[in-house]
């Protein structure tokens, strides 16, 4: 595990120079879901592939920005999954972005399956967090000569103050919308960038809040995907101590993507805010 993480290390700094000096337009590509692709989605996608697939760990990658399962060692025991830049849509007004990891066992690409998960922020600073199944997050910055130095560990406290509420709100269901309205009642303070990775990242290193991507009428699946997206960051809110579920109220590391694309509706926060959701969704535990 340890040589993928100075892998990751290595892929911020490219990927980092990269946002610095490349071309920002669209590539003449889709990706699997549609997407316009950015030659910075290309770019950052075929960095990510250059450094992971010479790891003789990894049986295969699978990346947000390419339709296929792309194979590497046969008998590797991690099939990595990962989404190389995103944020697409706010790289050209330089808002904070960001690469997401997901480190899979082989033969299980599941919540349950999901051994250790990272990302990258590519903001003012180069960070970088870290988690590994049953350990608390560690939070690393780059410094002088781009060497990663550790921060600290990353917890969350029982509650937050910031709501970051993702999706367009005019097809919010009224129930997602009373909830929202009462956290913001309550004297929570608004924080959404559109990237998801600058907006966990705040509420994971301020101690709490929630971020709430839920399934809407234009997209009653949510936007974000399970294996690249929602799961890594399961993993790291629930390391850290806090929680992430769907709709539902399903523990999202509780679930199996069908298809490598799938998205899911998603909420991630810190104790109080998650079990005010249920309440507010009408979900019992248990
Ligand atoms: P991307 O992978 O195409 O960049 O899309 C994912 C991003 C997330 O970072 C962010 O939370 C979400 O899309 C924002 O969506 P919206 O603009 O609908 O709020
Ligand atoms: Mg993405």
């Amino acid at each position: 595990m340890l040589t993928i993480f100075e892998k990751l290390k290595n892929i911020a700094l490219d990927i980092d120079k990269a946002i610095k000096n490349e071309d920002l337009g669209y590539s003449e590509h889709q990706n699997a879901t549609g997407d316009e692709q950015l030659k910075l989605d290309v770019v950052s996608d075929t960095l990510v592939e250059h450094h992971l697939s010479d790891l003789s760990l990894v049986q295969a990658i699978i990346s947000e920005e390419k339709e296929e399962i792309m194979p590497v060692n046969e008998s590797g025991k991690y099939v990595i999954c990962y989404d190389p830049l995103d944020g697409s849509s706010i790289v050209d007004v330089n808002l904070s972005v960001g690469s997401i990891f997901g480190i899979y066992e082989a033969g299980n690409l599941s919540g349950s399956g999901l051994r250790a998960a990272a990302y990258i922020v590519y903001g003012p600073r180069l960070e970088l967090v870290l988690a590994v199944r049953g350990r608390v997050p560690r939070h690393y910055r780059s410094g002088a000569r781009g060497l990663f130095s550790a921060r600290s560990s990353v917890s969350l406290n029982e509650k937050g103050k910031l709501n970051a509420p993702g999706g367009t709100q005019k097809y919010w269901s009224p129930t997602h919308k009373a909830f929202i309205d009462s956290l913001f009642a309550e004297g929570y303070r608004l924080r959404y960038s559109g990237g998801m990775v600058p907006d966990l990242h705040q509420i994971l290193l301020k101690g709490g809040g929630l971020f709430s991507y839920p399934g809407t009428q234009d997209k009653p699946k949510g936007k974000l995907r399970m294996l690249f997206e929602a799961l890594p960051f399961a993993l790291i809110f629930e390391s850290a101590g806090g929680q992430a579920i769907d709709q539902e109220g399903r523990r999202l590391l509780d679930l199996t993507p069908e298809h490598i694309h799938d998205t899911t509706p998603c909420f991630f926060g810190s104790d109080y805010e998650i079990d005010k959701l249920k309440s507010a969704y009408g979900i019992h535990d248990g």
